[in-house]
C-alpha cells in the first residue's frame, strides 16, 4: 500500500480502469478511486471497454465514465483495480501496454498475475472497494456521502450481501462506518437488487429449467444458450446471479453456469461457485485450467468450443477435483 501512495503522490494525472463486464465492485472502487485523487487535487478520469450497466447508471457520477478508447488523453500513470491479469481490462490493455506510463495494479484475487509497475494485491480484502477506503483512511481524503454510497455497493455485491466467506467483522465495521455517512442499507439494496426486468425473469425461468446435478448430488449446472437471451429479450450482464441459485442446493459442493457468448456461440463463459467447510473444492484451480482465475470459491474461464464440449470437459476436472478430496 506503501508503494501505491507514494505513486500517487508522484504523479499528476491517472487513468483508472477495470475488467470488463462491470459490476458493483468494478464500478464502485473506480468511482470512489478517482474521488480520492481527485481530493488529492490529481487529475484523473475512468476508461472501461465495457459502458455502465443500465441498473449501475445511478451510482453517482457513473455518467463521468468513458467508452471512448479512440480518444484518450496523456496520462502518467494507469490504476488498474480489480483485475487479475492486464488482459481482463479488454481494450483498454492496449492503450495501457502502448503508453510508457506506471501500472498501479490493486487487486483482491489470489490469482492476481502481479502485472503492475506497482502491485497491493490482498486477497484477505473483502473487495478492491475496501482496498480503495483503505487508501482514503491512510492518505487522510474525507469520505462524502457519495463515496460511500459507491465504497458500500463494491463491498455489498463483491460479498454476495456479506454472505460469502470474505464477510468479516472488518467488512462489517467498514460497512457500518459507511452507512454513518447516510445511507439507508434498504434503499441501496433495493436499488441494486431489486430492479429487475420482466425479460430478466423469464431468463430465469428457462435457466432454471437447465439444471442438472451429478449422481453424488455434489455438483449442480446451469446453461444460459444465445437462444433464451434473444427468446426474452434478457440482458446478459444480469445473468451474473444465476449460478447461486445453483450453488444455493443442499449438499452441492461446486456448482457451474455455462454461457454462449452472444457474439460468438464456440465462446462458452463458464462461472464457477464453491460451498463447503473444511471441505471446499478450489475453484480457483478449476478455472485455471482452462486459463482462468478467481477465488478460491468463485472463479471463471472462457473456453473456445461448443456448450456441449465446454461442460464435458469442465464437468470431468470438476469431478476429479472431487475424487481428489477425502
Ligand atoms: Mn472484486
Amino acid at each position: 500500500m506503501k508503494a501505491v501512495i507514494e505513486a500517487i503522490k508522484n504523479n499528476k494525472k491517472f487513468l483508472i480502469t477495470a475488467h470488463v463486464n462491470l459490476e458493483g465492485d468494478s464500478l464502485g472502487s473506480q468511482l470512489a478511486m478517482k474521488e480520492l485523487l481527485t481530493g488529492m487535487g490529481k487529475a484523473a478520469f475512468i476508461l472501461d471497454n465495457d459502458p455502465v450497466p443500465e441498473h449501475y447508471r445511478f451510482l453517482p457520477k457513473a455518467g463521468e465514465i468513458s467508452n471512448r478508447l479512440d480518444k484518450v488523453e496523456d496520462f502518467d500513470a494507469a490504476v488498474v483495480l480489480d483485475c487479475p491479469t492486464l488482459k481482463r481490462t479488454g481494450k483498454v490493455k492496449d492503450i495501457i501496454s502502448k503508453s510508457p506510463s506506471l501500472v498501479i495494479n490493486i487487486d483482491h484475487h489470489i490469482s492476481n498475475e502481479k502485472f503492475g509497475g506497482i502491485n497491493w494485491v490482498d486477497p484477505h480484502a473483502s473487495s478492491a472497494g475496501e482496498m480503495v477506503y483503505r487508501l482514503f483512511k491512510e492518505i487522510g481524503v474525507k469520505l462524502t456521502k457519495e463515496v460511500a454510497l459507491s465504497l458500500y455497493i463494491a463491498i455489498l455485491t463483491d460479498t454476495g450481501s456479506f454472505n460469502y466467506d470474505n464477510t468479516s467483522r472488518v467488512t462489517h465495521e467498514i460497512a457500518g462506518e459507511l452507512l454513518g455517512y447516510g445511507l439507508d442499507p434498504a434503499i441501496v439494496s433495493e436499488s441494486v437488487y431489486e430492479r429487475r426486468s420482466v425479460e430478466d425473469i423469464k431468463l430465469l425461468g428457462l435457466v432454471l429449467a437447465t439444471l442438472k446435478v451429478n449422481r453424488e448430488g455434489t455438483v449442480a449446472y446451469l446453461e444460459v444458450t444465445k437462444e433464451m437471451l434473444e427468446k426474452t429479450g434478457a440482458d446478459i450482464a444480469k445473468s451474473e446471479g444465476l449460478i447461486n441459485f445453483a450453488r444455493s442446493i443442499d449438499k452441492v459442493k461446486v456448482a457451474a453456469l455455462f454461457k454462449e457468448d452472444i457474439k460468438d456461440k464456440n465462446k462458452i463463459n463458464v462461472s464457477f461457485r464453491a460451498k463447503g467447510n473444511g471441505d471446499t473444492i478450489d475453484v480457483n484451480k478449476i478455472a485455471a485450467i482452462f486459463g482462468g482465475g478467481g477465488h478460491m470459491k468463485a472463479s471463471g474461464c472462457i473456453i473456445t468450443g461448443s456448450l456441449e464440449e465446454a461442460r464435458s470437459k469442465v464437468l470431468a476436472k470438476v469431478e476429479e477435483a472431487l475424487k481428489a478430496k477425502p
